[in-house]
């Protein structure tokens, strides 16, 4: 019988991780915005988690960070010139979009793609499908290379489509609006799809302060692309309330693994009818569903904490347990509930490890935010580039090549001066070697005239 495990691929934190408040509705991204950011300490506490994840023995991958600043973008924008004069251009049109230009948000890997396994698929093929990320400025340019990296990297064992075409229609934000139960990893799976808006019920009970970004129509979309069984797919709306409350992705009210899902009260419009249904779906699987009351958890608590983006894992014993943000420790009611979960005999968690990814977080991704989860035969693992299989000696290895190329911190205003762009570019040149991944940023220049 085929073995199959979840694979857990971490967005490696890249050297222009800043706070520029790009995130309308993402509390803790215009919380912090143009403060300090410190990128070497990000990109070691997020070396740390996947150091942390390998050691409970899951297998652990690492995504190169795509190519930034993006010179192309402030192109396309119609600033012309050296890149310091389209930086100075750009700048004094709005220093948003030189912000974007050289944003780090490619870490969150969450919203890298969506992923169906192929036990859940009609042609027996994982798919894959890149986010389009329509609905922010700084988040859409990562469409294009999360693209060609899933390509490179998935080429040989799946289906990769394109992203869904760029506008407010189709606007996905990839795995972070997506989760997938099933009895073991390799049995056939119910894949719940999260919609934060559908443009064709008309107006009127949407989020009243904060955009929605994933729509029906891309959840749709995708469904249709991966092949998956109408009768194993379902279609979910999300609490507008939450959306309100700065919840701007599903993983950040809601979190699955298995037959185990952990939601907070507003995390579904209509919830009972969603449970019921899936329910149904995964019979002869039993669900177990936790809920989280307002009472136990009140949303700008489950926000601030973090609760709901912890990773829920399943360890090779069966058990399972949680990755959490060390924020969930220092909140009393979160931390209440996952003692609670872990001392509970009808829930299969067993334990729970806090970890420090603040620098992330302060941007409003947490461990969850920093993983993509890919299902796939054990045996498939072989065809994965071998150099991103993290490892003791891949972390010293990412370590110091950190603490040899990352500034210890960034403000607002280095982001106005080229000549950061040259030191990144001796580092990326540096990790296509490190990683075994000639050509990686190829197209990628920024000293060119
Ligand atoms: O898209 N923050 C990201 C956080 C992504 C969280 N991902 C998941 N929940 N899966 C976002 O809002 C902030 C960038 C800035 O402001 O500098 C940012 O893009």
């Amino acid at each position: 019988m085929t073995s199959y495990v979840e694979v857990q691929w971490d967005g490696l934190i890249g050297p222009t991780h800043h706070y520029a408040g790009l995130s309308h509705g993402n509390v803790a991204s215009e919380t912090h915005a143009l403060s300090v950011s410190h990128p070497r300490q990000a990109a070691l506490q997020g070396l740390q988690k996947m150091q942390a994840v390998h050691r409970l023995g899951i297998p652990q991958y690492v995504v190169p960070p795509h190519p930034r600043p993006n010179r192309a973008l402030l192109t396309a924008l119609g600033f012309d010139g050296s890149f310091q004069q389209q930086l100075n251009a750009a700048w004094a049109k709005d220093p948003a979009l030189v912000r974007a230009a050289w944003s780090a948000s490619s870490m969150w890997v969450a919203n890298m793609a969506t992923v169906s396994p192929a036990s859940d698929t009609a042609d027996d093929a994982l798919h894959l499908t890149p986010a389009n990320l329509a609905s922010t400025l700084h988040r859409r340019q990562e469409a294009e290379f999360s693209h060609y990296l899933l390509q490179r990297l998935f080429g040989d064992v799946a289906v990769v489509h394109p992203p869904l075409a760029s506008g407010e229609a189709l606007a996905d934000e990839g795995a972070a609006n997506h989760m997938r139960f099933a009895a073991t990893h390799g049995d056939p799976g119910v894949e719940v799809f999260v919609y934060g808006r559908d443009d064709t019920d008309g107006a009127g009970d949407g989020p009243e302060h904060y955009p929605a970004r994933q729509t029906r129509a891309a959840c749709e979309a995708i469904i249709a692309a991966h092949q998956l069984p109408p009768e194993q797919a379902i279609l979910v709306r999300q609490h507008p309330r939450a959306i309100d409350a700065g919840v701007f992705h599903n993983d950040v009210i809601a979190m699955s693994n298995g037959t185990v899902l952990i939601y907070h009260e507003y995390a579904f419009a209509d919830a009972e009818i969603f449970l019921d249904t899936l329910r149904q779906a995964l019979a002869p699987a039993v669900l177990t569903a936790v809920q989280v009351t307002e009472e136990a958890l009140p949303l700008d608590e489950a926000v601030s904490s973090y609760l709901f983006n912890s990773q829920l894992l399943t360890l090779s014993d069966g058990s399972m347990c949680i990755v959490a943000p060390e924020e969930c420790r220092r909140s009393v009611a979160a931390k209440r509930l996952l003692d609670r979960w872990v001392a509970a005999s009808d829930i299969p968690i067993s334990a729970v490890h806090y970890l420090d990814v603040r620098e992330s977080m302060q941007n409003g991704g947490g461990p969850a935010c920093l993983r993509l989860r890919v299902v796939m035969p054990e045996a498939s693992l072989v065809s994965l580039p071998p150099s991103l299989a993290f490892s003791d000696e891949l972390h010293a290895v990412l370590s110091s090549w950190v603490e040899t190329h990352y500034r210890e911190s960034l403000t607002p205003d280095d982001l106005r001066d080229a000549a950061l762009a040259d030191e990144i570019q001796v580092a990326l040149a540096a990790l296509e070697t490190l990683l075994d991944m000639p050509g990686l940023y190829a197209d990628f220049s920024v000293s060119a005239p």
